[in-house]
């Protein structure tokens, strides 16, 4: 088999997408003179002897730049053009075949849509990669398994399935690139958000981001920086810790006076403004997407809340809209899946929109965190005892144990590349953004599973009370967010540690609840004004250091250790 081909740009052709005035040729030799490093010639409906003809044209153009040629589908071409590789869909010839017919020497691809399929293909051991796919909704090939597209969910459920193969002793190893509605505009998104722990796509496919561009070659280059970019969100997060109190982070939220966008449920807005505006932060709730743009691009110290409690078709077309914008512009978002469990068309929007970008923080009680758990890499490969005992759990929330929420925490956490909160009687926290990453490829994880640690704090606090009174949950939601925004984690960096900043807000919320419930006890009218006067109260009147005040004791990333404790 073939070493060390470089799959991160693959251009797979088209001829009937030629914008006027280029022709086949010069879109393809503009592409490859300007970054695409391997191209499949795909020709559907082309007579033998003009396919040979195509192809050799093009393979001038590959051997002078030293990258390979894949013919699509016809073995009979890639032999007789003496081509350096074939790829087969699921209904072509068996790569087995094609091995042979081929030799040893050649790259064999696969299409896969699905885990099952990428487990044939590793079992049968003959391919050199695997094409995954639809990652996204195109209009280059109707004839689809998955029209609306698996999104970096579905890839990540294959791209554990291959790892299993890639980490084993003595097996080939199995390139990956993704295909399917990629272009500039989400490819870096695509590659970090597909990655997994020890194993990240190879690179991209792409068609008509290319073949359908008035100019394939300023594409090329386009498609190429945007691979080798970080992601905007990523850009003013650390992974430094400084042990940190409370109260400085709070009044770095005061400070700094941050904008906090809602995009939340009927029944909170108004709770979550005034909890808002109580931690010295500045409410804004709008569903129109026309100002989006404006928001994420002037205001510095901005964040987004959205959160599901009330969704309607409508409104997520609002929350795609605002996630694109606000993961163009790099700034945080703040996801609450209010009742993710609760039906499947519910978890399906999780899905849509954890599929359309990437989150910052997830915060959802243990029900909301198990439903997501659902979605990840390892949940459907696994058909461990472990997974079916949490399985019940989703049915009844009550059962799960201390062990299987940090469990489903940290795998979502994982997962998702995001901060979890599992809110509850005790608060959990992990870091799953792995920001450390020591890797040259800067959409990888990288690091092994077991050398992968995620911090995880437990916080206590809160009172059995506020689970009677509308918007408590949400407004944490709107207290993360104002941390976040204001890069609260208690140091003046111009990053921040994402991590720190959340368990602050946790923190500063669950004591403030828990001194207002155990001074008034049962009285939720009541509790609800004096929350928010307490909020108010300790954001900006108690900003001095209190030696009994909350703190950490121990923080280690490996251990999956990180106590906090406050006394009252
Ligand atoms: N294979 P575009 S999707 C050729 O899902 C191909 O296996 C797919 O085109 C798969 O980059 C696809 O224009 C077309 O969206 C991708």
């Amino acid at each position: 088999m073939v070493s060390r081909i470089d799959y991160t740009l693959y251009l797979v052709t088209d001829s009937t997408m030629i914008p006027e005035g280029s022709t086949f040729l010069k879109q393809v030799e503009d592409s490859i003179n300007n970054g695409a490093t391997i191209v499949q010639l795909r020709e559907k409906n082309m007579l033998t002897l003009d396919f040979i003809e195509r192809a050799s044209q093009v393979h001038k153009l590959t051997l002078k730049k030293g990258i390979p040629l894949i013919i699509n589908d016809r073995v009979d071409v890639a032999l007789a053009i003496d081509a350096e590789g074939v790829h087969v869909g699921q209904d072509d010839m068996p790569a087995s075949i094609v091995r042979k017919l081929i030799g040893p020497n050649k790259i064999v691809g696969v299409s896969c849509s699905f885990p099952s399929e990428v487990e044939a293909v590793c079992k049968e051991g003959v391919a050199d990669y695997v094409g995954l796919g639809t990652v996204y909704k195109t209009n280059t090939k109707t004839n689809v398994l998955v029209p609306q597209g698996t999104g970096p969910i579905g890839i990540r459920k294959m791209l554990q399935v291959l790892k299993a193969h890639n980490t084993k002793q003595g097996n080939n190893y199995i390139s990956c690139v993704a295909i399917g509605g990629i272009n500039e505009s989400n490819a870096s998104k695509v590659l970090y958000q597909s990655a997994i722990q020890g194993q990240s796509l190879n690179g991209v496919a792409v068609v008509s981001c290319i073949m359908a561009s008035k100019n394939a070659a300023r594409s090329t280059i386009e498609l190429e920086n945007v691979i080798k970019s970080s992601v905007p969100w990523v850009k003013d997060i650390n992974n430094q810790c400084f042990y940190i109190k409370t109260s400085e982070k709070i009044k770095q939220v005061v400070e700094s006076k941050p904008l906090i966008h809602h995009i939340t449920n009927n029944v909170v807005k108004n709770f979550s403004a005034n909890v808002t505006l109580s931690i010295g932060a500045s409410p804004i709730m709008s569903e129109f997407p026309d100002e989006f743009e404006e928001f994420a691009s002037l205001i510095p110290n901005l964040a987004l809340v959205l959160n599901l409690g009330t969704p309607s078709a409508g409104q997520m077309e609002i929350f795609k809209r605002a996630i694109s914008v606000y993961n163009k512009h790099g700034k945080h978002i703040i996801f609450d899946p209010v009742a993710a469990g609760a039906s499947t068309p519910r978890l399906e929007c999780c899905k849509e929109l954890l599929n359309a970008g990437q989150f910052s923080v997830i915060k959802g009680n243990v029900g909301e965190i198990l439903a997501l758990w659902k979605l990840t890499s390892k949940y459907q490969v696994s058909h461990t005892n472990e997974n079916n005992l949490l399985m019940r759990g989703v049915d009844s929330v009550a059962e799960v144990s201390e062990a299987d929420i940090k469990k489903i925490g940290r795998e979502v956490a994982q997962d998702f590349r995001v901060v979890v909160v599992v809110t509850g009687a005790v608060n959990y926290v992990f870091d799953g953004t792995g920001f450390n990453s020591d890797s040259q490829n800067i959409h990888d994880v990288s690091l092994p599973d077991e050398k992968f640690g995620v911090a995880q704090v437990q916080i206590p606090g809160g009172h059995r009370i506020m689970s009677s009174i509308t918007g408590t949950g949400c407004s944490l939601g709107s207290t993360i967010a104002a941390f976040v925004a204001a890069k609260a984690d208690g140091s003046s960096n111009a990053t921040f540690n994402l991590f720190d900043a959340v368990v602050g807000a946790v923190n500063f919320y669950n004591k403030c609840g828990f001194e207002v419930g155990r001074d008034i006890v049962s009285a939720p009218g009541t509790f609800m004004i004096k929350f928010l006067d307490k909020l108010e109260h300790e954001a900006h009147l108690h900003l001095q250091d209190d030696p009994k005040a909350m703190y950490y004791k121990t923080r280690a990333y490996n251990d999956y250790d990180y106590d906090c404790y406050y006394s009252y």
